[in-house]
């Protein structure tokens, strides 16, 4: 078998993470190295008085203890937004500064006090606990609906009634009259749970500093090391670009949480400038609950019109939504610009208006995790929809196949504005049904007599990926015959140096062995470098990657013209060889490259219009009626992801997403204390990761219609499952419920929950 594009190749890089080769950012050492631990705030709101380091400063081993005073007296500045939108009725969201380490207020449990360094990591985490904060602590406010009451403690001066940023698409009063003259509305009020992101690697972070050329260095996972440095190194330290290096190397996970820049990130490096030692800080997993950005984590009243023949007339989302304590770079990204919208979905909506409150409220920062902001779209109107096929008495794929965008009907633009390009909705939604014979559904619940009662539920997800933007790569083909792929976007498991070489080797005509993929290092050769986020890496970096090779391709087409003394326009370039038309003459790329003395390709790509990955996921459950216990039989998938590149690879990309979306739909769950601000689920004792025996076997597939927007025909695939599970398993249960009279269910749907909904819907 050829290794080619399309082909179900095992990941090369496994073999590399099994046997404990991989080199994470844990793996660096360097000389003289410091340890820091972060003193963190124990009060989620109050006057900060002040931080006394005193104690901690004693401690045996300690070096130093930085504080806010010594970043402000350096100049230090603050954490960078890097989205900036304006209010609704106009004028700039407020801005309030988010410093490394808080000054004035602190506004969440767990922000960052104090850094303290030692010669040990044991002795930097005790003398971290000895640092000691004063405070006047004020009454907190976790949620958007206490932060917006009346009278609520106020998180920021500049940000009144704790508003960061009220947003909205489209004319809500032309909408409120479109759906007041449908024949019916049909009105659900669901919440988004905030969850934890849970990367199996937490944060980490190594900086160096060279005192005679002034030059920083920053060893950390990330999902980009070209978009980390961009994102806060400037902003931070004042100074160009050019004087940081960021290296990234292997990554256990990202799920968008580590796209962003952190303040320890900036801390490690002020600290090793300051004491002349290499800094490294990584974080616990304590640390990582509450730290790390969260996600999702709002709450929306959606009114949905529909005409006699049960067509969509309108569609109205009121959504309110948390930025958490402090805004993290894309914090008001996900309820903005990236989940409303799609609110209307796959479906033909003439009129859509979406308004959208975000709160400042005393918990983490939340940011991008896997979907950003399309999860929470998908499961409004996939929870909506289904909810209004059984207030209309209509089966839930006959109501959808009623409303689905036909594929005629692409390239579809929606009353949001986006341009779908491509897409089979109704027939991908049919091939669903018959994979998970949803016919045979009625026989299956009639036939099993176990007293538990059974559901079946889809949702129809499309989400856009492939957000315009720029890429490069470079293709080096080296006199040796080894060739070196640059790239600037980052695996964070995906299994990159698989699906690039999958990709280079058959453009090249070269054995996969002699290629290896770069990655993860600022110093790499790189027109244009972003990351590993929105699904792009196929999509961007494919592309990025085809204009390299052309261009590595055309060089060497010139040098095997002068070799064989013809003009290039007579060779044509096959499976590795330049061949002399009308001759048996050829030479390979590789002994052109050797007499070159090497050849390089660079590719500057850039994506110009998204892409629109979309499927349909169905669920079967059986609810046990006296637990509230649901178990998942059955889970079915059917994509179009526009091209294949590695089936094995998509497929594990999809059942990792599945697995997310169900772990938010059943178990996960961030709680937060209304009172006080404390996270009541800070471990994995209280906070629940599906686990391999609450999972069924998946059953994925595909049914690709290429996409028109990108030049390899593909579309993002990397957090398609965590976008399709949540309503098709809450619409599965609730179909389960529903003769019990339960109607709707808000995530996650855990035991106590279920079994409380049963008896409240019993009674
Ligand atoms: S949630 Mo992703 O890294 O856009």
């Amino acid at each position: 078998m050829k290794f080619g594009v399309g082909q179900p190749f095992r990941r090369v890089e496994d073999i590399r993470f099994i046997t404990g080769q991989g080199h994470y950012t844990d793996d660096y050492r360097f000389e003289g190295e410091a340890y820091a631990a972060l003193a963190r705030s124990s009060v989620a709101h109050g006057v900060l008085k002040g931080v006394d380091a005193e104690a901690a400063r004693a401690m045996p081993g300690v070096l130093a203890v930085f504080t806010a005073e010594d970043l402000a007296r350096d100049g230090i500045g603050t954490m960078p937004v890097t989205i900036v939108l304006d209010h609704a009725e106009g004028g700039r969201m407020p801005l309030p500064p988010r410093p490394l380490l808080a000054t004035g207020k602190v506004r969440y449990l767990g922000e960052p006090l104090a850094f303290v360094v030692a010669e040990s990591a044991q002795a930097a985490i005790e003398a971290a606990e000895v640092v000691e904060i004063v405070v006047d602590e004020l009454p907190a406010v976790v949620v958007p609906d206490a932060a917006f009451a009346p009278g609520a403690p106020q998180l920021y001066e500049d940000a009144p009634g704790n508003l960061a940023l009220h947003w909205s698409i489209g004319d809500l009063e032309a909408a409120d009259a479109a759906l007041a003259a449908s024949e019916r509305v049909i009105s659900l009020a669901l919440v988004n749970n905030r969850i934890v992101v849970s990367s199996l690697e937490p944060r980490n972070a190594i900086g160096l500093h060279d005192a005679e050329t002034g030059d920083f260095t920053l060893v950390t996972g990330s999902q980009g090391s070209h978009m980390l440095r961009a994102w806060f190194f400037e902003a931070v330290f004042g100074l160009p670009p050019e004087k940081l290096r960021v290296i990234t190397p292997d990554v256990g996970g990202g799920f968008g949480m580590k796209a962003v820049p952190y303040p320890e990130q900036a801390l490690v490096l002020y600290a090793a400038r300051a004491l002349g030692r290499p800094v490294r800080w990584q974080s616990s997993r304590a640390e990582a609950f509450l730290s790390d950005t969260q996600g999702r984590d709002n709450r929306s009243l959606a009114r949905l019109g529909v005409d006699r023949e049960g067509r969509f007339t309108a569609l109205t989302v009121e959504t309110q939504a948390s930025c958490g304590g402090a805004l993290s770079a894309f914090g008001v990204y996900c309820p903005t610009l990236a989940g409303p919208p799609m609110a209307p979905g796959v479906y033909r909506i003439p009129v859509v208006a979406t308004d959208v409150r975000i709160a400042y409220t005393n918990n983490a920062p939340m940011d991008a995790y896997r979907g950003a902001g399309r999860p929470e779209a998908t499961y409004l109107i996939e929870r909506l929809v289904d909810h209004a096929a059984r207030e209309l008495g209509l089966a839930p794929d006959d109501l959808r196949a009623r409303n689905m965008i036909g594929a005629g009907e692409m390239p579809f633009t929606t009353a949001t504005g986006l341009v779908y390009d491509s897409g089979d909705f109704e027939s991908v939604m049919r091939a669903g049904m018959a994979a998970a014979d949803w016919s045979g559904f009625g026989l299956r619940k009639a036939a099993t007599g176990d007293g538990l009662m059974r559901g079946i539920g889809m949702a129809y997800y499309v989400e856009r990926t492939g957000v315009p933007g720029k890429e490069g790569a470079v293709v080096e083909i080296g006199a040796d015959g080894k060739v070196v792929l640059h790239v600037g976007t980052q695996s964070t498991g995906q299994g990159h140096e698989t699906t690039y070489v999958q990709m280079l080797a058959e453009k090249l005509g070269v054995e996969p062995q002699h290629i290896q993929v770069r990655t993860g290092d600022t110093t790499q050769p790189m027109p244009s470098a972003g990351g590993t986020v929105a699904s792009r890496t196929m999509v961007h970096g494919g592309g990025a990657l085809k204009l390299a090779a052309e261009a590595a391709i055309s060089e060497a087409c010139a040098h095997a013209a002068r070799m064989l003394d013809a003009p290039p326009e007579h060779l044509a370039f096959e499976d590795g060889l330049f061949r002399l038309a009308g001759t048996n003459r050829h030479l390979s790329l590789l002994d052109v490259a050797a007499h070159a003395g090497g050849i390089s390709g660079t590719g500057d790509f850039e994506q110009l219009a998204g892409t629109f990955p979309n499927g349909v996921h169905v669920c079967e459950v059986a609810v046990e009626v006296e637990t509230g216990r649901i178990h998942i039989e059955r889970f079915t998938v059917v994509d179009d992801f526009g091209r294949v590149l590695n089936p094995l690879i998509l497929a594990g990309q999809v059942h990792g997403g599945i697995a997310q979306g169900i772990g938010q739909a059943m178990t996960e769950h961030l709680v937060y204390d209304e009172e006080t601000g404390q996270l009541l689920s800070g471990s994995f004792m209280d906070y629940g990761l599906p686990r391999a025996d609450d999972l069924p076997f998946f059953d994925v597939s595909t049914q690709n219609v290429p996409c028109t927007t990108n030049p390899l025909g593909i579309k993002g695939a990397g957090e398609a499952g965590a976008i399709g599970a949540p309503p098709a398993l809450v619409n599965a249960v609730i179909d389960a419920l529903a003769p019990l009279g339960v109607r709707t269910l808000d995530m996650p749907l855990t035991p106590a929950r279920v079994w409380e909904a049963i008896r409240a819907a019993s009674v």
